[in-house]
């Protein structure tokens, strides 16, 4: 897979594309991840990439043409599968969503600044619009490195444990029980006893059980969808 993420301040994905799953999954030869610098399309001697809203109102919009000759460059190159603007309008993303994002091979991320993205991109470039939740960041880089952690984490191979991922947390619409390591006791606090029997078959029935406990004293809106 190849995620190609273009941002007017590449500098804040470095930590994630550098230093998490992202570049353990790019070492292994399993995931590709470019960020593309916004500002090396910008207009002119500034290299400018933003400029005033018309009509009125304050605030900085992102030009169509840098971010247009960015998408183009990109799309000479290869076939992309989805054109994802990272905006707080689009669709709260989600475990499903991820898992679906996982089964594609390219994919683009734009984020957005300032007071966003001029119209036309959006009209003519993207196909998806992705918000990771109901609040309001600076810009798209953060939750476009959320994205990309959270996708590539999927992909056969990236998590050494093949069958950890399918055990997280949300992918049964469960969250996670309660886990341990050694010691089996500490300053007096034990680990529960089934999780020691041995007992395969009760430690499993123990593990959904708590479960599904978890799950309906806090997040009882995940029992409901289903
Ligand atoms: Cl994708 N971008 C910005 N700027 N803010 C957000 C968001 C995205 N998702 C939630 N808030």
């Amino acid at each position: 897979m190849r995620i190609d993420i273009i941002s007017a301040v590449p500098e804040l994905l470095e930590g994630p594309v550098n230093h998490s799953i992202l570049k353990r999954a790019a070492d292994k030869g399993l995931a590709e991840i470019c960020v593309h610098d916004l500002r090396t399309y910008g207009r002119g001697q500034y290299r400018q990439i933003d400029d005033k809203i018309y009509g009125g109102n304050a605030g900085m919009v992102l030009m169509v043409e840098p971010v247009a000759k960015c998408i183009e460059d990109l799309k000479k190159q290869r076939e992309y599968d989805e054109v994802i603007y990272m905006t707080p309008d689009g669709k709260r993303f989600d475990q499903p969503e991820a898992n679906a994002l996982s089964l594609k091979s390219n994919l683009i991320l734009l984020c957005g600044h300032y007071k966003g993205i001029d119209e036309r991109i959006r009209t003519h470039y993207i196909t998806k619009e992705i918000s990771i939740g109901d609040y309001v960041l600076t810009g798209g880089e953060l939750a476009a490195a959320i994205v990309a952690d959270a996708v590539i984490r999927l992909l056969p191979g990236v998590i050494s444990d093949e069958t950890s991922a399918l055990t997280d947390s949300f992918q049964d619409g469960l969250l996670s029980p309660p886990i341990y390591t050694r010691p089996a006791e500490f300053n007096g606090w034990k680990v529960p006893d089934v999780l020691l029997s041995g007992n395969f078959a009760e430690i499993e029935k123990w593990n959904d059980a708590m479960a599904l406990k978890r799950t309906e004293e806090r997040r009882p809106d995940l029992l409901e969808d289903n």
